[in-house]
This record gives structure tokens, sequence and C-alpha cells, in this order.
């Protein structure tokens, strides 16, 4: 099946067409790449960038972003696990002595609640439960008590913004009247619980429970939920509505909450199939062309934009197909399917194979992007997690082939000497590169490549849920007892 033979390293110089008929060898190479991958990502951030957040793969140095102020390592935090998965030892092990040497909290730093959560927090509980190694529990109950001083508004719903010194927190000063952000403060559930079930402190678990308590009191245009509500008066601010970003993780972690609940969560349950309700009402539509996809809604009014984040959507609805009333389960398969397909569409318009940031339908194009600024690609993983769901819950080897050809874009126009890169125009015939290696990178798009390609019992769902960063943390069953009522 391979026509290069055993001299072909590469199996992605393969038709992408290929995948699913190459024989024993060959898919062992093909099993092996996204490991590869990671491998280069890995050793080139370790280079050039070593204990630093990011790295900068064509300038060949440190890249800063100030979502994390001047906590550092966030690469490190976030592949922790990716590496132990694909069994990485060394790699892993000089990973962890990292942490354990260099992973300080006690810095004055102002840094975004939901990405130090996600990243950091999530990182480190998964690191944990992977490898029961007790430095990941320790810094991750640490840092939770960093971010607690963020609830610490009239309302309880937490600041964007924290300096974990001071404990002063403040939101985006371009947020809606002072608001919070419903994809932020919507995004902290599933690694709170944790952190109250491995402290054995309820305080944690308390704090992501009153969020809910909020959000049911307030009343919702058309059922759904706006992307901005102000932490003093608890009121919605602009009547903005996205399940990509702002909005996304938010649906993501109330069907995540009840799954990783054992399915025992009724609350988490009914707000999430009521939310999808309201979205199939009024915000996903049809294209001429028969794409199906979502909109965005603003004060009414729908704009007919989708974001690549909002691509995650496709793999919630396949995930959550399983506790719809009994008459919706195929459905729920099927939108998840339909919009795998409008994704893969917006990669395939472009030159590159990628997908932009943003894509239309309107004025006469379907699943393209028009405006120049929303043409990049910065390895973003929602279409990649989004095949990955559907690979595990349908066995269509579409989803393998779909994702092969990522890799193949991915390989042709991201990978350089020194790491991969964004792009800044995937509709262009010749690369410009964006120079910034993201943390989620190794962490979530490689992750769900290894995945992909695996046998299912690696990380099997009846057992794990995975953060909006794709760190896997495990469900917890009744019997497991928090690590106080053990001891008790
Ligand atoms: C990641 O940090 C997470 O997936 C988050 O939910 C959205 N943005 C990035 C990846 O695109």
């Amino acid at each position: 099946c391979c026509p290069k033979g055993v001299k072909c390293p590469w199996v992605n110089l393969l038709p992408a067409s290929d995948v699913n008929a190459l024989c024993s060898y060959c898919r062992a190479a093909v099993l092996g790449s996204p490991r590869e991958m990671m491998k280069h990502a890995w050793d080139n951030y370790k280079r050039y960038a070593w204990g630093l957040n990011e790295l900068k793969p064509i300038s060949k140095q440190g890249h800063s972003s100030n979502l994390f102020g001047n906590i550092q390592g966030a690469t490190i935090v976030d592949a922790l696990d990716t590496l132990y998965i694909m069994e990485m030892k060394e790699e892993f092990k000089e990973a962890k002595d990292w942490v354990e040497k260099n992973l300080d909290f006690n810095v004055n730093a102002e840094i975004s609640v939901f990405e130090v959560n996600i990243r950091f927090v999530g990182g480190l509980l998964s690191a944990y439960y992977l490898s029961g190694e007790e430095i990941f529990r320790k810094k991750a109950v640490e840092l939770g008590e960093k971010l607690l001083p963020a609830f610490n508004t009239p309302t309880g719903i937490p600041w964007a913004l924290l300096n974990i010194k001071s404990g002063i927190g403040r939101n985006w000063p371009w947020a809606s009247g002072g608001s919070s952000i419903l994809a932020e403060f919507g995004t902290l559930h599933l690694e709170f619980v944790h952190l109250s079930h491995l402290s054995g402190n309820p305080v944690f678990a308390e704090k992501v429970m009153n969020i809910r308590k909020v959000l049911n009191r307030l009343d919702k245009p058309e059922g759904l939920y706006p992307n901005y509500l102000n932490p003093s008066s608890g009121q919605w601010g602009q009547h903005h509505v996205s399940i990509g970003g702002l909005g996304d993780s938010f649906y993501e972690y109330l069907l995540k909450a009840w799954l990783m609940s054992d399915k025992t969560d009724e609350e988490g349950k009914k707000m999430y199939y009521d939310a999808v309700q309201a979205i199939e009402t009024h915000l996903i539509r049809k294209s001429s062309g028969g794409l199906t996809y979502i909109a965005e809604w603003k004060g009414g009014l729908l704009e007919h934009k989708m974001g690549h984040l909002t691509c995650f959507a496709g793999g919630m609805f396949a995930l959550g197909a399983d506790g719809a009333p009994s008459d919706k389960t195929g459905h729920h398969i099927e939108l998840g399917a339909e919009i795998a397909r409008t994704c893969h569409e917006s990669y395939d318009r472009t030159s590159m194979k990628l997908g932009p940031e943003a894509f239309r339908f309107d004025g006469g194009v379907e699943a393209i992007a028009t405006r120049q600024n929303e043409k990049y690609y910065i390895l973003r993983p929602e279409v990649i997690e989004t095949y990955m769901y559907m690979w595990r819950l349908t066995h269509d080897p579409k989803y393998r082939q779909w994702a092969w050809e990522a890799v193949e874009a991915l390989e042709k126009h991201c990978r350089v000497d020194g790491g991969y890169s964004g792009i800044r125009d995937v509709y262009n015939n010749h690369e410009s590169h964006d120079d910034v290696q993201q943390s989620f990178f190794l962490s979530e798009t490689l992750k769900y490549l290894y995945l992909l390609f695996s046998d299912d019992d690696i990380l099997p769902f009846e057992h794990w849920v995975f953060n909006t960063e794709a760190h896997p943390l495990p469900i917890l069953h009744k019997e497991d007892g928090s690590k106080e009522e053990k001891q008790k």
C-alpha cells in the first residue's frame, strides 16, 4: 500500500485518502506521527525558550503573553499530560523536575483567571491523575488558593483579571460595562470541583456552584446566555450570544460537569440541554449550499459568521447525544456530524487546507473568511477536537482522513526549523508566519491528533472528561469520596 515502501519515514507524504488502506508498517508510522510532531515542538521549546511561557519558532526565542503575568512555564505545564500519554518519559521527567524546582506562584503578577485555570490548574491536575506524583497535586491546590480572591465580588461572579500577590481583581477594560465574560467565569467548574476533591476543602466547589446559582436566578433572553455579566450588579451586559469566543466553553462545561459527576449533576444536565434547545432555535442555520452553521446573536439579530473556536461544538453535540431525550440522541450526533462537515469545508476552501479564524455565510460566500483580519490560523485545535470526538463516537473513517489532511497541512505550512508557527493568511499560497508556537498546540492539537489515530482505550470516555484545554480529568464516582472523606 505504501508507494515509497520502507524507505519512507514520513507516511504523511502519502495522499490523505490512502490512510485507511495502509499496510501495518505504514499504519505504525502514521500512529507515530503526532508523537514525532510533539517531539519537534517540545525539543525546540526546550532549546530556545526553556522555562519561558511559549516559543517564537522563527526568531528562536521565548514568547511571553500577558495572560499569565509573570508566572512562567506555560508550555511545560500545558504539555505535561501529552508527554505522559505519548510515553515521552525522559521529557516528562525533565518537565516534572522543572515544576518541582521552578514553578513559582509567589510572584507579583496580574493574570487571566480563566487562562491560568484551564492551562495551569488543568495541566497540573491531569499530570497528577495520570502519574500519581504528589508535586502536581500540591501545586494545583496552591495555585487554586491563589485564585480564590477573584471571587470577592458582590455576586461572587469572579473578576477576569487578578493580581495573585495583592488579591486585587478587575475586568477587561473592553468588556461591556465592566462585565465578566461568560466563557471565562463559566469555565472553572471542572477544575474547581477536582480541587475540592483533592484538597478536602469544599471552598472551591462552593465558589463555582454559586456561579450556577447566580445564572439560574437571571432571566435569559429567548433562553440564551449573553456573553457579558456584571459581577457587581449581577445583571447582563450587552446581549451578545456566541458559541464561539466569549461563550464557548461555558456550554462545554455544563455538559462535562454532568458527565464528570458520573451523571449525577442534574442541574448541569438541565442547563446544558435547555441551552442547546435555545441555540438550535435561534442560532443554528443551514446555508443555501446545505452547510449547517452556528451564527452569532446580537440583541435579536443574527451575524452569519462562525469562528474557528465555535467548531469545538461539533464534538460537544456528539458527546452530549447520549444524555439527550431518547428521541433526540441521533439528532445530536447528526448535528455534531454536520458541524464537523462545515468546519472541514472551512479548511478545504483555503489554499493551505488550514481553517481561518472566522468564516462567513453571507454576501454570496459559504464557509470562507472575507475580512483580512479573520484569515489567520494560530495552531488552534477545535476542528481536530471535533474530528476526534466524531471518530470515537461513530468510527466513520472520514474523520481520520480529514485529520490526516490537517496533519499534512500543518507539516507543510506550519512546521519550521524552530518548531511550529501560526499563519497570517491561509488563503495565500505563501506562508507568512506569525512566529508563535501556542502552548495549546502541545496540550490540545497534538494530543487530539494522537488520540484520533490511537485505540479508543487510551483515555476512554467512560472514565475521563477533557477540560477545555484537553487536560483529562477522571470522572468522579460516588464511591471515590474526597481526600478528606477518605481520611475520615
Ligand atoms: C484554548 O486555550 C482552549 O481550547 C480555549 O477553550 C479556547 N482557546 C484555546 C484554543 O484555541
